[in-house]
C-alpha cells in the first residue's frame, strides 16, 4: 500500500529531467512504429531494450544503441521519434526537459548532421504549438568515440543552433562508450564550445579506472557531470576529485536504474547517489534512456524514495532543487519556481 501511495505521488511530483539521450529513450511502442517501417531489418523489441530484473554490461548497452540507430535513420524518423519522446516525458509529469543526442549523418538516407538537429529543433517547436506542458532544451552531444575532428565539428554546429534556435541549443554533452578514446584529445572542442557560451555537461568516471581523465576534465569546468560514479574514494576515485566538484558545485545528473542494469553499480543501495546526497550536494534524479533501461523518471523517484527512505517532502525538495541546474536562463529558473508553488498544494 505505501509503495503504491508513494508511486502515484512521483507520478503527480512535478519533475525536471536533465540526462535523457534521445535515442535511449524511445519507448515500446515508438520501437513498434519503427519496425513496421522496417521490416527488412529483422529487429525485434528484445535487441532494443532491457526488461524488468535483466542485466546487461555496459558494452551490451552500446551495441543496442547500434540496433535503435538502425531504425532511426532518416528525418521522418528522428521527428517521430523526437516528438514521441516529448509527448512521454510531458505524461509523466516532466515540466522542463532537457534533451540530448549525437548528430548523424546518413549516407544511405541524405540525413545531414545540420538536418539532425533542424528536425530535433522542429520537433520541440511542434510540441510546444500543439500545447504540450513541457519546455524542453536540447543539448548536442559529441560522441567520444568519433575522436576530436568529428567533436569540433559538432561544437561548431551548436554554435551555429546557440544563435539561430530562440534558446532551444543550450549545450553541449560529451558521451559514449567510456572506454574507448581519452578526454584529453576532446579538450581543445569543448574549451571552445565553453567559451562560445554552450553549457556543458560531461559523462564523468562512469566506469572505473578514469581518474587522470575526470581530473583534467574537471578543470574545465563542466556545468553538470553525468554519472560520476567512480569520482568519490570509496569507489576507488579520491578526495581531490570530491573536492573538485565540491569546490565549484558542479551538480550530478544521477540514472538509478542505467546504472544498475549497465552493471556499473552493484545494487541499488550501494548507488553514488547516498554518497552526495549525504553531503547535501546538488544531484538530480534522471532516466539516462528510459526506452532501453524500461524505465521513467517517476519510476526513478520512487526507486530513491523506497531504497533511501526518502519522505515525501524530501522527494519535492529533489524535484524543485533540479531547477538551480538547468542551463536554460535565470527568467525560465524563476517560471518553473512559481509553478512548483502553485503545484505544491495539490499533492500534499
Ligand atoms: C555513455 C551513453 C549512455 O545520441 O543517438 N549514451 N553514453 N553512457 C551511457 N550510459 C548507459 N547511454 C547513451 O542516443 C544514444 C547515444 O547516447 C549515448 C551513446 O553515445 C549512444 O550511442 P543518441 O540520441
Amino acid at each position: 500500500v505505501m509503495d503504491h501511495e508513494v508511486g502515484l505521488f512521483c507520478r503527480e511530483l512535478p519533475k525536471v529531467e536533465l540526462h535523457a539521450h534521445l535515442n535511449g529513450s524511445v519507448s515500446y511502442q515508438t520501437i513498434e512504429k519503427l519496425i513496421r517501417r522496417k521490416p527488412h531489418l529483422n529487429i525485434e523489441h528484445s535487441m532494443t531494450a532491457i526488461g524488468k530484473g535483466q542485466r546487461r554490461t555496459l558494452e551490451e548497452c552500446f551495441q543496442v544503441f547500434k540496433v535503435i540507430h538502425q531504425l532511426v535513420d532518416t528525418e521522418e524518423d528522428i521527428l517521430m521519434v523526437a516528438t514521441d519522446v516529448i509527448r512521454e516525458f510531458a505524461e509523466d509529469g516532466v515540466k522542463y526537459l532537457e534533451l540530448r543526442s549525437t548528430p548523424r549523418e546518413e549516407k544511405n538516407t541524405g540525413l545531414t548532421k545540420k538536418r539532425y538537429v533542424e528536425t530535433i529543433i522542429k520537433a520541440i517547436q511542434q510540441c510546444k504549438n500543439e500545447g504540450v506542458d513541457i519546455d524542453v532544451r536540447f543539448l548536442v552531444a559529441i560522441d567520444r568515440r568519433n575522436g576530436p575532428e568529428a567533436a569540433m565539428e559538432t561544437v561548431k554546429l551548436a554554435e551555429e543552433f546557440l544563435l539561430s534556435s530562440d534558446g532551444l541549443v543550450v549545450g553541449l554533452d560529451l558521451s559514449g562508450d567510456p572506454k574507448v578514446g581519452h578526454g584529453k584529445d576532446l579538450l581543445p572542442a569543448l574549451q571552445r564550445g565553453r567559451n562560445s557560451g554552450l553549457k556543458l555537461s560531461l559523462h564523468l568516471s562512469e566506469v572505473p579506472s578514469q581518474l587522470e581523465e575526470s581530473d583534467l576534465l574537471l578543470n574545465l569546468p563542466p556545468d553538470r557531470i553525468g554519472h560520476g560514479t567512480f569520482l568519490h574514494p570509496e569507489m576507488g576515485g579520491s578526495q581531490s576529485l570530491v573536492d573538485k566538484v565540491l569546490k565549484n558545485n558542479i551538480p550530478l545528473e544521477l540514472c538509478l536504474t542505467s546504472n544498475v542494469k549497465g552493471q556499473t553499480v552493484p545494487s541499488y543501495s550501494k548507488h553514488h547517489f547516498k554518497y552526495w546526497y549525504q553531503l547535501g550536494h546538488p544531484s538530480v534524479i534522471c532516466t539516462d534512456d528510459k526506452g532501453v533501461f524500461c524505465t521513467d523518471l517517476s519510476h526513478e523517484y520512487q526507486l530513491v524514495a523506497s531504497t533511501f527512505g526518502l519522505s515525501r517532502e524530501a522527494l519535492w525538495n529533489l524535484s524543485q532543487q533540479a531547477i538551480d541546474c538547468i542551463f536554460a536562463p535565470e527568467t525560465v529558473k524563476q517560471q518553473l519556481k512559481w509553478r512548483w508553488t502553485d503545484l505544491k498544494h495539490h499533492i500534499f
